[in-house]
């Protein structure tokens, strides 16, 4: 059976690692959008002219709950008020890392409507300064993730304190948000994948990276989370490698769009996209709109990390 997650369908009982997308351009699929318009506009601080669309939807939803208008009037004009939209997009967002006013900020710059699809590339959370708002954010507007290194770190500690495991030695900065987060929050966490796929659109989705030659169903979930290099000799390593980026191996046909590699920043292949441009680190939060693999970008208010880390060669 399907199941509508913002407006569109995704598998009912998705294999536990991965989530499969289908991209449809049918307006029917996206008409259950009404249910989230509400929490939508109170999440986000709109425009002036994203403030009257909504309100022109919200106007139409209270005129038919309060009678005045019929079903068949409400479905009609609605329809037609979708269909004046443009048309819904799947927006992939590199590593957000707790930068919430980015997020917003980003969110405004790409246009992002009711309808269409947030796909996060994980890492969510920890280094910025709000982990627990981007976590509340990605819930409220129906956003997919896949799982990012630290998201899996601060999964694991709240697993962890559930079953009363004594606190860390050094309160890591995992086990802190992981105490912060609400109850749904760590609900949606959990429920993050290794990977997302959209065939509709040939792609893959993915926090680090993917071995090249080797099977969707059998790629290695911790190199998924955090693979940057492969060396001439094979090895794949979570090292930065300077010439050695595994996404130039990449010789699958679908394209693949990850994050988790600031160094390297936006990195732009036949078939690999790279969208970490370092947000947390003071350099930009990076969104790519499909289908038409438009870059979107915000620069970061500030740096709230400081960034220190090893150049191989
Ligand atoms: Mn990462």
């Amino acid at each position: 059976m399907d199941m509508i997650v913002n407006g569109r369908p995704i598998l009912a009982n998705p294999p536990k690692s991965t989530l499969i997308v289908p991209y449809n351009t049918s307006s029917t699929t996206y008409r259950g959008f009404m249910n989230f318009t509400r929490d939508y506009a109170a999440e986000l601080e709109l425009h002036v002219s994203e403030k009257v669309a909504t309100k022109r939807l919200l106007n139409l939803r209270a005129l038919y709950l309060a009678g005045n208008i019929t079903k068949t009037s409400y479905e009609e004009t609605l329809t037609s008020l979708i269909e004046s939209r443009p048309h819904p997009r799947i927006i992939v967002i590199g590593d957000v890392h707790g930068c919430v006013s980015e997020l917003r900020s980003l969110l405004r710059r790409c246009d992002y409507h009711p309808g269409d699809l947030l796909l996060f590339l994980g890492d969510l959370v920890s280094k910025g300064p709000s982990s627990k708002s981007v976590i509340k954010l990605a819930r409220t507007l129906k956003s997919l993730s896949v799982r990012g290194n630290h998201d899996f770190e601060v999964v694991r500690w709240s697993q962890a304190i559930k079953n009363n495991a004594e606190p860390p030695l050094y309160q890591t900065e995992h086990y802190t948000i992981a105490r912060t987060l609400s109850e749904a929050d760590i609900k949606y966490m959990s429920s993050l994948p290794w990977y997302i796929t959209c065939p509709g659109l040939n792609s893959l989705f993915v926090h680090a990276g993917f071995v090249s030659g080797v099977k969707l169903k059998k790629q290695n979930p911790r190199l998924m989370m955090n693979m940057r290099s492969i060396l001439p000799d094979g090895t794949v390593t979570s090292k930065f490698f300077e010439n050695w980026p595994w996404a130039r191996l990449w010789d699958g046909t679908e394209t693949v769009y990850f994050g988790h590699d600031a160094d390297r920043g936006l990195q732009s292949y036949d078939n690999a996209v790279g969208l970490d441009t370092g947000a947390v680190y003071g350099g930009r939060l990076t969104a790519c709109v499909l289908p038409e693999r438009r870059m979107v970008s915000v620069s970061a208010r500030k740096a709230y990390f400081m960034y220190r880390r090893k150049r191989y060669t």
